[in-house]
């Protein structure tokens, strides 16, 4: 059994459904949650767009990082998420999206390749996830 600690957003649509519906199909899909943060309205962070609704979750799950990943996609996509443009290696290109999951971290896992960095690479760039974290209950 592993912890991992998710961040969910969105800003797109009907925000506060979509906050919903991820973690209830985070909690059938991927496994328990065994601490939450409250939700919170966030700027857009890094573009200027609509703003976000952010939570950030701790879970107890099965499931190895790379599952784990493959099924928080997979729940972004029934969400109604839109798959992302190709944009080059290492450049960034948001878009408002219904749902994003992130895995900000897997017990005390590091890892980097293509598919998943491990911690999440901006944790500290965001103040709105440092902030989310603090306040895990
Ligand atoms: N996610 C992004 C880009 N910008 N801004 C806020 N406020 N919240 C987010 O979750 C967010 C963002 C890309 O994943
Ligand atoms: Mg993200
Ligand atoms: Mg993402």
């Amino acid at each position: 059994m592993f912890k991992a600690v998710l961040s969910l957003g969105s800003n797109k649509g009907n925000r506060a459904f979509y906050m919903n519906e991820a973690a209830l199909m985070i909690e059938s899909q991927c496994g328990t949650i065994i601490r939450k943060s409250p939700v919170i309205e966030t700027k857009s962070w890094g573009y200027d767009s609509h703003d976000y609704l952010n939570q950030v979750l701790e879970i107890q799950t099965e499931l190895e990082p790379l599952e784990l990943l493959k099924v928080t996609k997979n729940i972004e996509f029934q969400l109604g998420r839109s798959p992302e443009s190709k944009t080059p290696y290492g450049t960034q290109d948001y878009q408002d999206r219904t749902m994003d999951i992130d895995i900000l971290y897997f017990d005390q896992i590091q890892m980097n390749t293509e598919e998943l960095t491990l911690p999440h690479p901006r944790i500290q760039e965001r103040q709105f996830i440092l902030y989310l974290l603090d306040s895990l209950k």
